[in-house]
């Protein structure tokens, strides 16, 4: 079967969302007329052409996500700059720079343990993990807290439906997510930015909520490293450093989780991280940003624009002191 390759792939030729669905369009048609597969229950985050995935392959029948947020009308930022433009400390702290220092990163094989206070812990083969729930499309606006943002279409599935697999106990009230520290292949991890591994955390019903995915994808195809490969955590209605990269293990636990952020800087980055323009970061307003892409500012949005949905989380809380 004929099927491009991300390699094959000019990056010049998938800068904008209209390339890109054409280009999807025209790998599905290709994939429709030469596959054996007609199944539409394949969903696997590797193609035919081997088993071990690699990163940027084309994901196999991605779903139109269902309606978990109404859509957004603001153009996706280019495959370019959502490649080339990353934190990722582990590698670099320049953002520039961290595409180039990951392209090495093997991602399998790779194991993510879920554990703690569950009823059914499990290590999970990546590749078995990404099949547990079928591949969406979720295109989500990501703000960092350093101004800028970007609008992302991710390939995911919700954490919820992970969850359903280890069964919660009934004293898991937070979620703790580790990801890989391997002095190997991060060359940044000698250096002391931040503790490692790099360490996240929700309270179990962020961790819930059907907005809270799991992303093994981007723009159609396998995350490059510098994203997270193989899977990373996306909560949008939070600044960008809660979306853990290249995730580990998985722990449900009773207490608040240590975060690597608010280790490093506790007045400036607290554990809910909520996008909130009214709360500025001690060193800068937060009540605009840069999208990458566009000259002058936006507004940034409470909640990141997800307000409608996620606001009901925190009635009731001070989230000037809950930053
Ligand atoms: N393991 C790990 N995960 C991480 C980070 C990191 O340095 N290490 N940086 C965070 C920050 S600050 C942001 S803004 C997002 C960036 O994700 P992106 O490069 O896919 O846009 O990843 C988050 N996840
Ligand atoms: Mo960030």
């Amino acid at each position: 079967m004929l099927i491009k390759k991300a390699d094959d792939i000019k990056s010049s030729e998938i800068t904008d969302k209209s390339l890109y669905l054409n280009r999807r369009l025209f790998i599905r048609g290709a994939t429709l007329a030469g596959s054996a597969v007609a199944t539409g229950f394949i969903y696997r985050y590797f193609t035919s052409h081997g088993e071990v995935a690699q990163s940027g392959e084309k994901i196999a029948d991605v779903q139109e996500a269902p309606p978990a947020a109404p859509p957004i009308n603001e153009k996706s930022t280019p495959y370019e700059d959502i490649t080339h433009y990353n934190n990722f400390y582990e590698f670099s702290t320049d953002k520039l720079e961290v595409a180039n220092k990951a392209r090495r990163f093997v991602t399998r094989p790779w194991t993510v343990t879920v554990e703690g206070l569950v009823q059914k812990a499990r290590t999970f083969d990546i590749d078995d993990l990404l099949k547990i729930s079928p591949p969406e499309e979720r295109i989500y606006r990501h703000r960092c807290v350093e101004r800028w943002s970007m609008v992302i279409p991710w390939v995911g599935f919700p954490l919820a439906k992970l969850l359903d697999q280890v069964q919660p106990l009934s004293q898991a009230k937070f979620i703790a997510f580790e990801t890989l520290a391997d002095r190997k292949q991060m060359p940044n991890l000698g250096s002391d930015v931040l503790d490692w591994p790099y360490v996240e955390g929700l309270r179990l019903d962020e961790a819930l909520h059907p907005l809270t995915i799991l992303a093994g994808g981007l723009y159609g195809e396998t995350l490059p490293p510098q994203n997270g490969a193989p899977l990373r955590l996306v909560v949008p209605w939070k600044y960008g450093f809660k979306g853990a990269k290249s995730i580990v293990r998985i722990r449900l636990v009773e207490d608040q989780p240590p975060t690597s952020w608010n280790i490093a800087g506790p007045r400036e980055y607290g554990f809910y991280s909520n996008v909130n323009p009214n709360r500025d970061h001690p060193r800068w307003s937060q009540k605009s940003e840069r999208r990458i892409g566009e000259f002058g500012l936006r507004d940034t949005l409470i909640f990141n624009g997800y307000g409608d949905q996620v606001a009901q989380l925190y009635s009731g809380m001070d989230l000037i002191k809950n930053y």
